[in-house]
């Protein structure tokens, strides 16, 4: 058993092409609609019009990431029973189209947040990082968030106090652009004012009460996957820990369990990142792979560089604290104890060589992630060789 090999396509007008990724030795593509606002339904002509772009390209979809969760869902207000009937009926569409595999997050307001979007590696590429001072110095003086302070130590306080009045303007101003990036696969940026009232929505809304609101979502969904075949796989949290005081619940491996045991369908499962779940410490990665695998139906591999203070950028694939290769031997083994094949994509890679002259989707360039692939696919067929000569 092998991993199938894929890269995420953000659709026609992503600059990294579909023969790009070919080249690149994908078999698969994951992608997602992203041209449909978020809670609408996803018609099975638009479904299969992607389907039809992809084949032609010698490729298959089979994995969806992400079919977005509406943020009335997450707070259980508004109109989330509108919203979870419309994503149980997109369910179906993508079961009737053959789609497999459901990737989805459940973090509140963003998705994953950097401060530095160009951080330069110390062979000239540029990774993203997560640099905790810049990051409340942004929450403090940029967005100037509400009672902000009351999330921080005083010594935090300080640390960013003197970041921010050591910085550059165009430092701040790059800063600012990094934390207000808008969703994955929109090219439009939030306002300051805008995620401060996105951020007001969830005032109340405390961990225990975010955590039950996934547990109704998933119990109202999984017998529609369930019967239609499908894998919910849910993203963890990036970073994972609380930010902008908002609820965190699936940052740890006691996260991913409590959700897994309060609803044991068989659909409802995991998108293990390691880049994600690896930048805490107290994440023990194989050991996850290890207890949870039954569960794991998608893969982002990745790695983090991290430090005491909290602060981490994306290292090379092999390098960093993630340890990809103890994962892959781990997957290898998992694979073939219950005989199916895994889907993997590179999560994210370094900004180099051509790409450097072009603007990709932060995270999203050709190159990096073909070389993230690449050393991944080697990786993979040397541990499967010693393992099963
Ligand atoms: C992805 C996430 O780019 C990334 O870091 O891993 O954006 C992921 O697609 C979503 O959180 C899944 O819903
Ligand atoms: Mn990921």
């Amino acid at each position: 058993m092998k991993m199938i090999q894929t890269m995420r396509w953000y659709g026609p007008d992503d600059i990294v092409s579909l023969q790009d990724l070919r080249q690149a030795g994908c078999e698969e593509v994951v992608t997602a609609l992203h041209q449909i606002p978020v809670g609408d339904i996803w018609p099975i002509e638009a479904i299969q019009e992607r389907i039809t772009l992809i084949e032609a390209a010698g490729m298959r979809w089979t994995v969806v990431e992400s079919l977005p969760v509406h943020e009335d869902i997450k707070k259980r207000g508004g109109d989330y029973q509108l919203f979870i009937e419309n994503y149980k009926i997109s369910l179906q569409h993508l079961a009737q189209c053959g789609l497999k595999v459901i990737t989805y997050n459940f973090m509140a307001v963003l998705d994953w947040m950097r401060t530095n979007l160009k951080y330069e590696t110390s062979t000239g590429a540029l990774a993203l990082r997560f640099e905790k001072s810049a990051f409340i110095a942004f929450d403090l003086f940029l967005l100037k968030r509400p009672n902000a302070t009351q999330n921080y130590t005083a010594r935090e306080i300080e640390k960013a106090t003197y970041y921010f009045d050591n910085t550059t303007e165009l430092t701040k101003a790059e800063l600012l652009n990094s934390c207000l990036q808008g969703l994955p696969g929109s090219k439009d940026h939030f306002t300051p004012e805008q995620v401060l009232a996105l951020l007001n929505g969830f005032k109340g809304i405390d961990d225990h009460r975010l955590r039950q609101n996934l547990i109704s979502f998933l119990k109202e969904v999984t017998p529609i996957a369930d019967n239609a075949g499908l894998q919910l796989a849910i993203h963890p949290d990036d970073p994972p820990y609380p930010i902008l005081g908002l609820p965190r619940i699936m940052s740890t491996e006691a996260d991913a369990r409590a959700i897994l045991s309060a609803v044991p369908a068989k659909s409802n499962g995991l998108c293990f990142c390691s880049g994600s779940f690896g930048a805490r410490p107290d994440n023990d990665l194989p050991g996850m792979i290890q207890r949870l695998g039954s569960r794991i139906y998608f893969l982002h591999l990745r790695s983090t560089e991290r430090d005491e203070e909290g602060n981490f950028y994306e290292a090379n694939h092999l390098e960093g604290n993630a340890n990809v290769f103890s994962l892959v031997k781990e997957i290898i083994k998992l694979m073939a104890d219950e005989q199916r094949a895994i889907p993997m994509r590179p999560d994210h890679g370094h900004q180099m060589l051509d790409d450097l002259h072009k603007s990709p989707y932060p995270g999203y360039s050709a190159i990096g992630r073909l070389k993230g692939l690449a050393e991944i696919r080697g990786l993979e067929l040397g541990i499967q060789k010693c393992l099963f000569p």
